[in-house]
């Protein structure tokens, strides 16, 4: 999974729950992304659904979603 920031300010993508970021711990390697850049998290090999948020920000809704582990 590719996090892409499109914001004119940096963000912090970190996995659900803040502050600990231990539900979907590949999601932290996204981590702090100036404007204009991207990273990939880690492998999300689990079938389950991970939430995620900006830890800067980690009660804005709009800086936050889910993303779903299907079976292939
Ligand atoms: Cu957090």
């Amino acid at each position: 999974m590719t996090f892409v920031n499109n914001d004119t300010v940096s963000h912090d993508m970190s996995s659900d729950p803040h502050p600990d970021h231990t539900d979907c711990p590949a999601i932290n390697q996204a981590g702090f992304l100036r404007p204009g850049q991207r990273r990939e998290s880690g492998n999300l090999n689990e079938v389950r659904t991970c939430g995620f948020h900006d830890h800067d920000d980690p009660t804005n809704r709009r800086l936050q979603g889910t993303i779903t582990i299907r079976q292939p």
